[in-house]
């Protein structure tokens, strides 16, 4: 999969608007605007952003909770308004005001979250299954946490996917972390990719750090899918540089995490070392940063007055709710 100029400016592009978004979405939390709590993507950003812009409109998203998928709604061509008013509990929010932070954009593929970590892979099958049956060579992006990785929904998920070949791409972000315990305490091996074997299908493990490297990694499991050729599972590792959500301590188990640990991390910051790739490839030029930068600022601005200037719900929204 070779990508061109464009398509890389355009990741670049995407990748700084989530970036922003979340920035957005911490200040709105820390001046009262954001109703709920939330969960910063950064860190995830090569991820999130370059494992859903592999996806078509048709395709079914699952995001996964970093950023309340806000990488991923971005990565797959949508417009962030909705996610800020819903965050601000406004009527124009994606899910009318009322979500807290469990989003949905069914129209454009985006279909939910729940609070329960691992609920969305008996979703997924069944919606593989479903883009199995109707045909159109629809593929489902699944996405969770290495802590997920340890539900057993995700065990009976992946093996009825691979006994019925379904077209799910299975993408594990693991940052290590889950909430405040590191993975390889619950986890006996390296990769979480290894569990992919047992399930025969195939478990690749990529720099969640590296967008060219994610995005080439889920364009080939997605491609793979969509030929009829069944599940993959890829394994992001990426890095949490904030706490698990914020205003909660930022320790793995009793003790505060390691600040030379997430500083090395930093070091590799998915936005700034793609930045420096496109920089010294002379794909980007100072100048293109500086507007790219500036309009996601603009963006963001413009997202935070519509959410802010948004109405809140009536509660008859509530009484109205169908479920289809
Ligand atoms: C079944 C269940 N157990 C615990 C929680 C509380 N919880 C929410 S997020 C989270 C951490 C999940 O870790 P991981 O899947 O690695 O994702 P991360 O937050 O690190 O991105 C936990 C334990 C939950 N929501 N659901």
């Amino acid at each position: 999969m070779k990508l061109g100029k464009e398509d890389l400016i355009s990741l670049y592009r995407k990748m700084v608007r989530a970036r922003k978004m979340d920035e957005l979405t911490i200040r709105g939390l820390q001046e009262g605007k954001v109703l709920s709590f939330y969960h910063s993507n950064q860190g995830s950003e090569a991820l999130s952003v370059g494992g859903a812009a592999v996806l078509k409109k048709t395709d079914y998203l699952w995001a996964h909770h970093r950023g309340h998928g806000i990488g991923a709604l971005i990565g797959k061509g949508l417009d962030p308004k909705g996610f800020i008013a819903e965050h601000y509990g406004k009527v124009t929010g994606s899910c009318k005001g009322i979500s807290g932070f469990h989003m949905a954009e069914p129209e454009d593929g985006i279909l939910g979250a729940g609070g329960t970590i691992g609920y969305q892979f008996p979703l997924a099958l069944g919606n593989g299954l479903a883009a199995k049956k109707a045909g159109k060579q629809q593929v489902v992006l699944a996405c969770f946490g290495d802590g997920g990785s340890n539900r057993g929904t995700l065990h009976e998920a992946m093996n009825l996917a691979s006994v019925w070949k379904l077209p799910i791409v299975w993408v594990c972000d693991n940052n290590g972390m889950a909430q405040y315990t590191p993975i390889k305490d619950t986890y006996p091996k390296e990769d979480i990719a290894d569990l992919a074997a047992g399930y025969n299908m195939p478990g690749i493990v990529v720099d969640g750090l590296d967008i060219m490297a994610v995005y080439e990694a889920v364009y080939e499991a997605v491609e793979r899918a969509r030929k009829g050729d069944g599940p993959t599972l890829i394994e992001a590792k990426t890095a949490r540089y904030r706490s698990h959500s914020e205003g909660s301590p930022d320790v793995s188990h009793t003790q505060t995490r390691s600040q030379e640990e997430i500083a090395e991390l930093k070091k590799r910051d998915p936005v700034e070392s793609f930045k420096e790739k496109l920089l010294n490839q002379g794909i980007l030029t100072e100048e293109m940063v500086a507007a790219i930068n500036r309009e996601a600022e603009e963006e963001a601005a413009a997202a935070e007055k519509f959410g802010v200037e948004s109405p809140p719900p009536d509660p008859s929204v509530i009484d109205n709710l169908v479920y289809r």
